[in-house]
């Protein structure tokens, strides 16, 4: 049975695209078409991917829509950034087999009425489950497009009933040398892996609470079994198996601010007019392609800080010009 997220091509990419493609691709001839398919996925990664299994999948949002394929589900799941595994990319998902995220428990406290625990399976039901299709752009200048399945970080955070005073969310991941061996290897590394958003960014519609990915649980090396993921941000403001979301007034510090200030800043949107000290942002390498494209401001999800009013700014970095560079492009979210 074809699954619900192996979508025509047709359906990820505006048809102009998709024919100009198409017309493209039949002047390349066959030859060139045998070059472009897919590498055949590695040995033994299909055991790293959960089954098909219920509650999964979830309604596919009509919302957030690409302008490109899916990445292959074996590229993705082979090709990760997860540094308390290794800092090889393609070697995450061969160092995972220790890691239990069974029985899990994410603690959500701080600035909160309601400070609560909960399991993933809690979560599974209480929120407001969906598939989202996403573009996710890493600082190292690659990007994938995914099918999440999860909620609205703002479904959980309402639940928990944030005090007036709270001005900032602080997420902390799962460590444990036992279990990550990276986190043994690299020592130095100030684990556990710590990131932040302010509120009015984590209460985003675009900020999403993902416990899957093409339809079925999150594989380990995605950051099963509960990652965020925030589009517009470069992909390591998405902390990976988060245990405690943290509720505070003042901005928390970042894992990779505290490392490299200059390089990895708090609000980190993604901005392709503002290089990186070591290299550019102006494109990125689409993984598991040929393609390399332009990189787009707050990576095309700008049309929606426009829709929703004052926390608009917070999507709206200075350095690209403030809410006039969205009007002046002219884009509004899909209804
Ligand atoms: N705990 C934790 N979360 C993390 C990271 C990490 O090393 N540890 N890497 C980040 C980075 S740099 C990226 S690009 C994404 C990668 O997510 P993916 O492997 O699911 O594509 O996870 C982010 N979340
Ligand atoms: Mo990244």
């Amino acid at each position: 049975m074809r699954q619900p997220w192996h979508i025509p091509e047709r359906e990820a990419t505006p048809e102009h695209l998709y024919l100009n493609r198409r017309a493209f691709l039949g002047a390349l001839g066959a030859g060139a078409l045998v070059a472009c398919a897919p590498a055949k996925a590695a040995p033994g990664v299909e055991a790293t991917i959960p089954k098909a299994a219920p509650p999964y999948p979830f309604r596919r949002s009509p919302r957030y829509t690409l302008d490109r394929p899916l990445t292959d589900e074996t590229v993705a799941a082979t090709y990760n950034n997860f540094y308390e595994f290794t800092q090889v990319k393609d070697g995450v998902w061969k160092r995972v087999g220790g890691f239990r995220v069974e029985p899990w428990t994410l603690t959500v406290d701080g600035l909160v009425s309601k400070p609560q625990k909960f399991s993933v399976d809690d979560l599974l039901k209480m929120m407001p489950m969906e598939e989202r299709l996403y573009r996710h752009r890493c600082v190292e200048a690659w990007s994938m497009a995914v099918p999440w399945s999860g909620f609205p970080l703002r479904a959980l955070l309402q639940r928990v009933e944030p005090k007036p005073n709270a001005r900032y969310v602080r997420f902390v991941s799962f460590s444990d040398a036992r279990q990550m061996p990276g986190v043994a290897e690299e020592a130095w590394y100030p684990w556990p892996y710590y990131e932040g958003l302010r509120i009015d960014e984590a209460m985003h519609e675009l900020t999403l609470a993902a416990t899957g990915i093409y339809g079925h649980a999150l594989p380990k090396q995605h950051g099963a079994p509960l990652r965020i993921v925030t589009p517009w941000k470069y992909g390591y403001k998405s902390p990976k198996s988060v245990v405690r979301i943290e509720l505070l007034e003042k901005q928390p510090h970042t894992f990779w601010e505290d490392l490299a200030p200059n390089e990895y800043p708090f609000e980190s949107n993604v901005n392709p007019a503002v290089p990186h000290p070591r290299w550019s942002q102006a494109t990125e390498r689409v993984i598991g392609t040929f393609d390399v494209r332009a990189t787009m401001p707050f990576n095309g999800y700008g049309a929606f800080a426009a829709a929703i009013g004052s926390p608009t700014r917070s999507l709206i970095s200075r350095r690209s010009g403030g809410p006039a560079t969205a009007a002046r492009e002219g884009r509004s979210p899909p209804r």
